[in-house]
């Protein structure tokens, strides 16, 4: 690795090899948990961390080096613990590219479970629905994505490559296994859910506006089902580090493709919605952490 002849990208100076392992041995220093999971909680999920016994928690400002979340009201803790002999690890609040930080300091979280031995990461998101027959309230497991910034140079691996992390050029054909995907709608049909469970496309936006009604429609063409703001470079730099990935996407609003029949979206129906659902996601999501130890990588 050549560091006298870094380009001067955004992403380039953002953390050096020693940074993350600051932060990884300052956790393993004050934790005994070593987890082999970790998920990472979207806007409104962060109660999946509930499910988790012998918890330890940090606030993301007491963590040397972790990206602080600028949303007033925004939870920023990493939760340690153990959901039956699964030892796992929660981030219940993210950073997001909008608020201003390089997508280096976005996905430093995922290097660092990658330090402390995680082998499968879950993601989950809120996201508005594109897809003609997805109502409010569904849940999509996230079969693919498309990586809208990444096209326009947006990407958290740009700059120089560590390949103490991995490949100059990482396969993305497989970001998401196809085990965990095919473990999650089993759990969901056993559970009586698969009425609103779908699979499906979900493609990052930077934000933070939402979507003009031409750009909703050119996401439609483009093979999009659900879109959102965030997710898109942790799932990158997890496969790029060999980390195995699960998606999961709360569709809380469907976007408009219409000029003449905007969607009323009801706010309160969302809340609501969304609070119904982070039950039987806490659920799936635990079992999916139980269960997936048993599925081959
Ligand atoms: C971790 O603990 C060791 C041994 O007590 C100490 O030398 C080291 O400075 C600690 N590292 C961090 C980052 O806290
Ligand atoms: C936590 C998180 O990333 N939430 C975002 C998910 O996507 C929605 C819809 O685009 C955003 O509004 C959230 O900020």
């Amino acid at each position: 690795l050549n560091t006298k002849k870094q380009a001067p990208t955004v992403n380039s100076n953002c953390c050096s090899f020693e940074d993350y392992k600051l932060t990884t041995e300052w956790l393993l220093n004050q934790t005994s948990h070593r987890p082999k999971v970790a998920v990472i909680c979207g806007s409104g999920l962060g109660l999946l961390a509930n499910a988790v016994n012998n918890r330890q928690s940090f606030r993301y400002e007491d963590i040397p080096n972790f990206p602080v979340s600028t949303i007033p009201g925004h939870e920023g803790c990493l939760v340690f613990g153990t959901i039956k002999d699964q030892c796992c690890v929660f981030m219940q609040g993210r950073v997001h590219l909008y608020e201003g930080y390089s997508l280096c300091k976005v996905t430093f979280p995922v290097r660092i479970f990658k330090l402390l031995g995680v082998e499968t990461l879950v993601v989950t998101n809120a996201s508005g629905g594109i897809c003609q027959d997805y109502k409010v309230g569904d849940i999509m497991v996230i079969k693919d994505h498309i990586n809208l910034p990444g096209f326009a140079g947006q990407h958290p691996l740009c700059g120089p490559n560590d390949e103490r992390f991995g490949v100059r050029f990482p396969c993305m054909s497989d970001a998401y296994s196809k085990d965990l995907r095919r473990l999650a709608l089993d759990i969901s049909s056993e559970m009586g859910c698969s009425d609103f469970v779908r699979e499906g496309v979900y493609c990052m936006v930077s934000g933070p506006n939402f979507e003009t009604i031409a750009e909703a429609r050119m996401l439609q063409v483009l093979g999009c089902d659900a879109v959102g703001m965030s997710t898109v470079p942790e799932v990158t730099v997890a496969k790029h580090c060999g980390i195995r990935v699960f998606g999961l996407s709360l569709i809380t609003n469907k976007v408009s493709l219409d000029y003449s029949r905007e969607e009323m979206v009801n706010h309160e129906d969302v809340l609501l919605t969304g609070k119904m659902r982070a039950e039987f996601l806490q659920k799936l999501v635990a079992t999916l952490i139980i269960r997936c130890n048993h599925q081959e990588q």
